[in-house]
């Protein structure tokens, strides 16, 4: 562990993101090698890897036809400008997005990340109000206990105080929050989604009554929330949330970054709970994690706005890297193989025995709720008194020392394995975070 940055392997230089990079360093963690459902450290011990990296290696992990499309794409053309010029792939992407979008969400802009989308759907929502003669709808709405990403227009709208308060000045204007979900008292231990709590849509209203909707330009939530540790949407609240925006003319924004491709049970939530918004941002499993890139879904309607708007140049906004060639030929690759495996679908059928299994868990120290929806659940723990998120972190160590990945937030355990897990994985995954939880008693 030395500090020398001409030692290759100091990991002093390596400035970590969202990670305890002091304690990471006295002790780290290494992945060297993945393939399906399992990692390995570099000395060479499996790791079932029970979050698909993070929320993204949808088809497991080593997909060859995804290296191979990223070679090739590679070979034949290593970049091509974003800005002014195309690239056929490019546009064959945004034509197989939109096939398995929800109907009416025909429009794809391209980014790298779930960050730059949320932050791109938010730019689009407001300067769509202002192709419309409408500039006086400026605030922006999201939820408390929301993630949307580390841009300043997704922290804004984001509501996880950790990742804000260290910048209250650098919030964008005009932003409010509509109440979060999460209800242990009334829908702990819930299968599914929750009976209570479809009333808390109507805090929309509230900020409506407060605020006036004519100046209110869009609302974004997560369909299920994941980063703040797997809140579920209680039945009727998505639905109730797109009548109140239809009723004021406010934008709906599902930022799909995790329940995109899959993770539901159907492509989007959007589809799986039958509430169509009029945008979706997504990353992750767009290229089962091989390739930074995100895109953003828009309706017709806001692409037609623009499209009728003043001549030349639509909407002041893109990246170097938008429809990266790499990243177009990794996308591709990765829908075919959700196509030819009907992975997009697939935790319609493995969701019951993951189900079953992770409410097992009940009734084992410390544990308070378990939550699940698809192949995503969330099983919080009590905290320990003082110490917020060491309960959860210690099972995180323990599950990892017995070749177990899972995700913590909090107290909260998150899992979300690849779609491709099979019963002897779920079996495996829920035995040793069992036992886990049973030794951090
Ligand atoms: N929106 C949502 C809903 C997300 O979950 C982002 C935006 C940002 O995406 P990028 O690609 O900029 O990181 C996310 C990211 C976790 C975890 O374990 C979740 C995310 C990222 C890292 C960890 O909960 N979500």
């Amino acid at each position: 562990m030395a500090a020398d940055p001409h030692t290759a392997t100091s990991l002093d230089a390596y400035w970590m993101p969202f990670t305890a990079n002091r304690q990471f360093k006295a002790k780290p963690r290494m992945l060297a090698r993945a393939s399906g459902m399992y990692y390995e450290t570099p000395e060479g011990r499996r790791i079932l890897d029970g979050t698909a990296g993070l929320w993204c290696v949808n088809a497991g992990h080593g997909r060859k036809e995804i290296t191979r499309a990223v070679a090739e794409q590679l070979e034949v053309m290593d970049y091509a400008p974003a800005f002014q010029i195309g690239h056929p792939a490019a546009f064959e992407l945004a034509n197989a997005v939109v096939r398995i979008a929800p109907k009416g969400l025909d429009h794809v802009f391209f980014t790298n990340s779930g960050s730059e989308s949320v932050d791109t759907a938010l730019k689009i929502a407001l300067a769509w109000h202002r192709v419309k003669g409408d500039a006086a709808r400026v605030r922006l709405l999201g939820r408390e206990r929301g993630y949307h990403g580390v841009g300043f227009g997704g922290i804004s709208v984001g509501g996880m105080v950790a990742n804000r308060k260290a910048w209250p000045t650098a919030m964008i204007p005009g932003v409010d929050h509509i109440s979060h979900t999460h209800d242990l008292k009334r829908n702990a231990f819930t299968r599914g989604l929750p009976s209570h709590g479809v009333e808390l849509a109507e805090d929309l209203e509230r900020l409506v009554a407060l605020h006036d909707a004519s100046t209110i330009a869009a609302v974004i939530v997560e369909p299920i929330a994941g980063s703040t540790g797997v809140v579920m949407p209680p039945q009727g609240y998505l639905k109730r949330l797109r009548e109140i925006c239809d009723k004021h003319g406010i934008l709906l924004i599902f930022d799909e970054v995790i329940t995109g491709f899959g993770r539901t049970g159907s492509a989007f939530a959007a589809q799986e709970f039958g509430v169509t918004p009029d945008m979706i941002t997504c990353a992750k499993g767009l290229t089962n994690g091989a390739i930074p890139m995100g895109a953003v879904l828009v309706s017709k309607n806001i692409y037609d706005a623009f499209m009728n708007g003043p001549a030349g140049i639509e909407l002041f906004h893109g990246y170097t890297y938008s429809a990266h060639p790499a990243a177009c030929a990794a996308a591709l690759a990765t829908l075919g193989i959700y196509e030819g495996e009907k992975l997009l679908t697939r935790a319609k059928q493995t969701g019951p025995t993951f189900e079953k299994a992770v409410h097992e868990l009940r009734g084992l120290p410390h544990v308070i709720d378990i939550r699940n929806y698809g192949l995503v659940a969330g099983i919080e723990l009590a905290s320990i008194a003082g110490s917020p998120g060491a309960r959860a972190f210690g099972v995180y160590q323990k599950c990892f020392d017995r070749g177990l990945l899972i995700r913590t937030t909090g107290d909260i355990i998150a899992l979300s394995p690849a779609l491709i897990i099979e019963p002897k994985h779920i079996e495996e995954l829920f035995g040793v975070l069992a036992q886990a939880l049973r030794e951090s008693a």
